[in-house]
């Protein structure tokens, strides 16, 4: 019996660049077809084209109407992004002009790209590893330097290398027990237990430490939440503003003004921040007030950073009951300039005043250590796992440990350690792409853009 022949791959197109009104707008075609495409929408200009040079060309209708003219460059397979034929042609950035460009190039045989399908057959051409194509999907969605700095350096395949770099470790271990395991007789120097936990150690050590940049990665993709809490009138709503840069929430000086949270974004030191701003937390009569302090309790419990504010010029309050949560809690207190009550000497606390911009530069020194930002636990090394990442390299810690315990019993079967270094390979060889499922490639491609 013949197996059943692939159907062959589709060439697909797609706009590249946002749909809406701009000077240029990029169209691309990728696939086998590419360059035929481009030949029938253009009166056969792709094909005699010189390979990445680009060429005056227009894009004819049925009828040979021109619809758009521009340039068109041809990359030929397997140097382009895909890795495939592919064509691009950069026309006029109108919404119209574009659509009917691209309803040409369907017409003329290409099928509309899903989110993400350049980047995933970049992937499954071997172009990217997983990571990178992940990379690529971060820096397009980068809002600050520093989450652009960590896009581009998963971009450029550091995490995928450190990874595969484990992994080649893992397979050379898993070899040596399975020379042990087939023969037993042989003379085995006695260090080889020694040797093979060795080995596992130090893997396991890599994966702390790219564990250990699971937070960092998740702030500089979600930004960190950062939530501005204490008793109404210290100066909370102030302290938004000052970040900001400009008056976004309404300060009064009415106690209880903000009864809803703001939230609004920053880039500190190049981190993203999710500042909200809350209802002050005080016993309250009034209903609509109580239903602010309610929610600001829930927006305690899903905080990366906590900023307390307090009145310098008031007696230290007694301690609030906070829920507990893992988030860095940082006191701060406000309105230094009316001079500090003498309940608070001593009390570790940053100093500042909204009134006066005061104190700020050390606050924002303050926030960036305790995100973990600094020089020395950030430095430039910049990787930044995301979930993904962080749940692959669990697996694979998980099963170094159970192999290396089981390595520390001579007396039990090597097969069961090798059962869980295989285990082990596979959760690390994930996470640059070696897997057959397809659902998981669906899920990851599906949030790109079109086009991308
Ligand atoms: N003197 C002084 N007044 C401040 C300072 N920061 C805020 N205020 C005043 O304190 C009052 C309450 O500020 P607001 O930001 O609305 O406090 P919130 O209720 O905690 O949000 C307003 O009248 C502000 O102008 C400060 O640093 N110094
Ligand atoms: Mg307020």
């Amino acid at each position: 019996m013949h197996p059943h022949p692939s159907p062959p791959t589709p060439t697909i197109a797609a706009l590249a660049t946002p749909p809406g009104v701009g000077a240029v707008s990029l169209v691309r075609l990728s696939g086998p077809a590419a360059l035929a495409v481009a030949d029938l929408a253009s009166g056969g200009r792709a094909s005699g084209m010189a390979l990445r040079s680009s060429q005056y060309c227009r894009i004819l209708d049925a009828a040979g109407e021109v619809l758009d003219d521009g340039l068109m460059v041809v990359f030929r397979a397997p140097n382009s992004y895909t890795g495939e034929d592919c064509v691009e042609f950069s026309g006029h950035g109108g919404m119209l002009v574009t659509r009917e460009v691209l309803a040409r190039l369907l017409a003329c045989g290409a099928l509309p790209a899903g989110p993400g399908e350049f980047t995933q057959r970049a992937f499954l051409n071997g172009k990217l590893d997983l990571t990178q194509a992940e990379g690529v999907m971060d820096l397009i969605a980068a809002q600050t330097r520093l989450a652009m700095r960590a896009a581009r350096s998963q971009l450029e395949g550091t995490l995928g290398r450190r990874t595969t770099a484990a992994r080649d470790s893992i397979l050379g271990t898993l070899a040596h027990l399975e020379a042990w395991i087939d023969f037993p007789d042989e003379d085995i120097q006695p260090d080889t237990g020694a040797n093979l936990r060795g080995g596992v150690t130090s893997v396991i050590a890599t994966i702390d430490a790219l564990l250990a940049t699971a937070d960092q990665g998740r702030v500089l993709r979600d930004g960190a939440r950062t939530v501005i809490f204490g008793p109404p009138n210290v100066g909370k709503s102030s302290l938004l503003n000052c970040l900001l840069g400009f008056e976004r929430a309404i300060v009064s000086e009415l106690p209880g003004t903000t009864r809803d949270t703001i939230e609004e974004c920053i880039s500190l030191h190049g981190i993203p921040l999710r500042l909200v701003d809350t209802a002050g937390l005080r016993h309250t009569a009034d209903r609509l007030e109580a239903a602010g302090i309610q929610r600001t309790e829930r927006q305690l419990e899903t905080a990366d950073l906590l900023l307390e504010v307090a009145d310098a010029s008031l007696p230290r309050p007694p301690a609030m009951a906070l829920p507990v949560t893992a988030a860095t809690h940082l006191l701060l207190l406000n309105k230094s300039d009316l001079g500090e009550h003498a309940s608070w000497h001593g009390v570790a606390a940053l100093r500042l005043s909204c009134a006066h911009d005061s104190g700020f530069a050390e606050l924002s020194l303050a926030i960036r250590d305790a995100l973990h930002f600094n020089e020395a636990e950030w430095g430039d090394h910049a990787i930044a796992i995301n979930t993904r990442h962080q749940a692959c390299l669990q697996t694979a810690r998980h099963a170094l440990l159970a192999a290396l315990s089981l390595l520390e019993n001579p007396s039990t079967d090597p097969e069961l350690a090798a059962i869980d270094l295989r285990d082990a390979l596979d959760a690390l060889g994930e996470i640059a792409g070696r897997l057959d499922t397809e659902d998981l490639l669906g899920e990851i491609f599906s949030r790109f853009c079109i086009g991308k």
